[in-house]
């Protein structure tokens, strides 16, 4: 059967297939991303209020494409105390919003409480706080520094608070590409290991992927796969959310910026391809949120949220480390012909706008 007969009879397409469509028109691939993203979603965008706190950027590996990390090219190391993170998560709380964004890097100064006790505060304080905590690259770190397994530091993790684990540290599963970019870190097995025994506990997850450096089309294909796969075992995954790479303040060296077209060919496929996976987020921080508003129309349903302060991608050049103002966010969705829906962190929808 031919690929778009099957695609709009909503069958499932192959690895060969979903790499065939990088040929196609970009507004064909658009059509049909739309019709998928609309069958699930409608025109509803869903974004939520959270905020994102990078408590330490000391890190002992070394992610060539990583601008954030001390040990790279940012000259100032930081670690915060948790009273530190008390208050922030105080003035969060005190203006109504209910969901953190915590993750570090991989600093094997600090002692594991460190990382894992500051939850537990929050929890006792702040009981309906959703806390989304700690990617599997950290997990590996923690397990592999404190010498304990996945499954020991995962327990650790639900004892403490932590309510679902954020899709960081996948950058692009293929081993030579990862190897060649950070080599060294948790790998494309453990990172799925991590990820599938955290949903065998009945626990959700997001997955990302690191694309427009120096990997191919074949490799970020491959990438969606092997999610594909694991989401058919586990049904874990919440959303899937590829991250554009920046390009600024690293040791990562790219011939070619990525376009905008390939960015979209890429939100489509991934819509086409991940049947299984409900959302797809087009991340304005490393997208550009121009961009962003575009990708409604190729796939994508979530645009993440406010952000009010960010560390990692901000460092590598995106403009987020300030986040965009509410009412600007729900007044560009709107515009674009899109319904603006507020969600809480597991999708639950809270307020359309
Ligand atoms: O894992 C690092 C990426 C990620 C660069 O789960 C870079 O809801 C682009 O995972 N260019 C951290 N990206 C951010 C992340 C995330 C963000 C938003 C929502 C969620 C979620 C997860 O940032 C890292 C790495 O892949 N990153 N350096 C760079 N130069």
């Amino acid at each position: 059967m031919e690929i778009i007969e099957k695609i709009k009879m909503g069958k499932r397409i192959s690895y060969d297939e979903a790499l065939s469509l990088y040929e196609r028109d970009l507004f064909e691939l658009g059509e049909l991303a739309d019709a998928a993203r609309q069958k699930i979603h409608g025109k509803k965008t869903y974004f939520n209020i959270n905020r994102h706190i990078n408590p330490t950027n000391i890190c002992k590996d070394v992610c060539k494409f990583c601008a954030y990390s001390a040990s790279r090219k940012n000259p100032k190391p930081y670690t915060l105390k948790h009273e530190e993170i008390m208050d922030i998560v105080d003035d969060i709380a005190g203006r109504g919003i209910t969901e953190v964004h915590i993750v570090s890097a991989h600093n094997p100064e600090t002692g594991l409480d460190w990382y894992t006790t500051v939850f537990s505060k929050i929890k006792a304080k702040y009981p309906k706080m959703h806390i989304k905590a700690l990617t599997a690259a950290e997990i590996h770190f923690l397990s592999e520094e404190y010498d304990k397994s996945y499954d020991e530091i995962i327990d650790i993790m639900i004892k403490n608070g932590v309510d679902s684990l954020p899709g960081g540290g996948a950058e692009i599963f293929d081993e030579k590409v990862r190897d060649y970019i950070c080599k060294g870190k948790v790998t494309s097995e453990q990172w799925l290991t991590i990820h599938e025994k955290w949903h065998n506990r009945g626990m959700k997850s997001n997955v990302t992927m690191l694309f427009g450096h120096v990997e191919e089309r074949k490799d970020r294909i491959d990438h969606m796969m092997r999610i594909r796969t694991l989401q058919d075992k586990t049904g874990g995954f919440n959303c899937f959310i590829p991250l554009v790479y920046q390009t600024e303040n690293n040791f990562l060296k790219v011939k070619e910026d990525i376009t905008g077209q390939e960015i979209l060919k890429t939100y489509a496929i991934a819509r086409l391809l991940l049947d299984n996976v409900a959302n797809l987020k087009a991340y304005w921080v490393t997208s550009t949120v121009n961009l962003a508003m575009v990708a409604q129309e190729f796939g994508c349903n979530d645009l993440d949220g406010t952000i009010e302060k960010e560390s990692i991608n901000s460092a590598a050049g995106a403009a987020s480390a300030f986040g965009v103002d509410l009412k600007e966010f729900v007044g560009l969705i709107k515009n674009s012909g899109f319904i603006p829906v507020e969600r809480d962190s597991l999708y639950n929808e809270i307020k359309t706008w």
